[in-house]
């Protein structure tokens, strides 16, 4: 089975800016956490990220075929993007939606997801844990 994760845009800045938000751990660091994951549980990972709408589009339009499950943090794209809801929706690979803090502790603004409705399910709060635990996610959607 192979997944793929996609990060929307900022991420890249993890762990190098407002470490009071988003901790110390860097984009890499939590790739090589779900990496070694992956790996335990003998399941494929593929792993990107990008500040551009149109590009996570296009890879989200591309996984169908190539990937059982993708899991998504659309980071500020979660709160805006209808294109991004409707390319989950049309392409139809079951999708997973996490986040690393809990929105919904945060600015009313993040408490809103249009992704939500088109997303199998939601992990969201658990720092660089929520990529973890969705790799196990991940497999019990691929089993149902
Ligand atoms: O908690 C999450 O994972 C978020 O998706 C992160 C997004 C935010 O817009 C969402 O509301 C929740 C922000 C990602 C940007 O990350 C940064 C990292 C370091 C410095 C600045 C931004």
């Amino acid at each position: 089975m192979k997944i793929l994760f996609l990060n929307g845009p900022n991420l890249n800045l993890l762990g190098q800016r407002e470490p009071e938000i988003y901790g110390r751990t860097t984009l890499a660091d939590i790739e090589a956490k779900v990496r070694s994951h992956a790996t335990e549980l003998q399941v494929a990972v593929e792993f990107r990220q990008s500040n551009q709408e149109g590009e996570l589009v296009d890879w989200i339009q591309q996984a169908k075929g190539q990937f059982e499950v993708i899991v998504l943090n659309a980071a500020a794209y979660t709160h805006t993007s209808v294109a991004l809801r409707d390319a989950i929706a049309a392409t139809g690979v079951p999708t997973i939606e996490i986040h690393l803090s809990n929105i919904h502790a945060r600015e009313e603004f993040r408490h809103k997801s249009l992704i939500a409705p088109v997303c199998r399910g939601q992990i969201l709060g658990f720092g660089a844990n929520s990529y973890v635990l969705a790799v196990n996610a991940a497999i019990g959607l691929d089993q149902r």
